[in-house]
């Protein structure tokens, strides 16, 4: 099958003495929305590269140590003139360098775990996102017609021995 636009991106989840730090994003995909922090990866970059890349850039930190917890696909959705598909590699962070500040892209919020704003979030994070939080890695499929979420599936990799 040819795809028309496949775009691979990576998200960040910082996570430190029991809070998280989100970002509400100022642009792009998701604007007003909670999120971890992240974008795509460019040309000629690996993509621990480029989640450390956009941490810097969106609050101006550095992760210490990213954990690989997972991959998520987001199918057909935000393009209606082509067929698009999102591959997201999501990383967790316990430590960091530098303060976060705000940029023109996101603004920082730390939440405790028990008050993660769902609601204002993107609807596929509920149902795999916990399970990050509580150390799982996951993978996850999500189609979408348009911005409507019609099919998801979620897994919990087992780890190999
Ligand atoms: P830019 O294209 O603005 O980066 N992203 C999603 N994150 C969540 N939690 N759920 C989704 O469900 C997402 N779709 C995309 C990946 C886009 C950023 O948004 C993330 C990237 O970090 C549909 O550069």
């Amino acid at each position: 099958m040819n795809y028309g636009m496949i775009f691979i991106e990576t998200l960040v989840y910082v996570v430190k003495e029991g809070k998280v730090l989100l970002i509400r994003k100022k642009r792009g995909l998701g604007a007003g929305y909670y999120n971890g922090i992240g974008g795509k990866v460019e040309d000629g970059e690996n993509v621990v590269s480029a989640a450390i890349r956009e941490c810097r850039e969106e609050v101006g930190i550095t992760p210490r140590n990213l954990e690989w917890m997972g991959l998520l696909e987001f199918w057909n959705y935000e393009d209606d003139r082509v067929e698009s598909v999102h591959f997201v590699h999501v990383f967790l962070a316990r430590d960091f360098d530098g303060t976060p500040r705000e940029s023109s892209e996101a603004e920082p919020i730390w939440f405790g775990i028990d008050e993660i704003p769902y609601n204002n979030m993107w609807e596929d994070d509920i149902m795999w996102l916990p399970k990050v939080l509580s150390d799982k890695r996951v993978y996850g499929r999500f189609e979408f017609d348009r911005w409507r979420l019609i099919k998801s599936e979620v897994y919990e990799v087992i780890p190999s021995k």
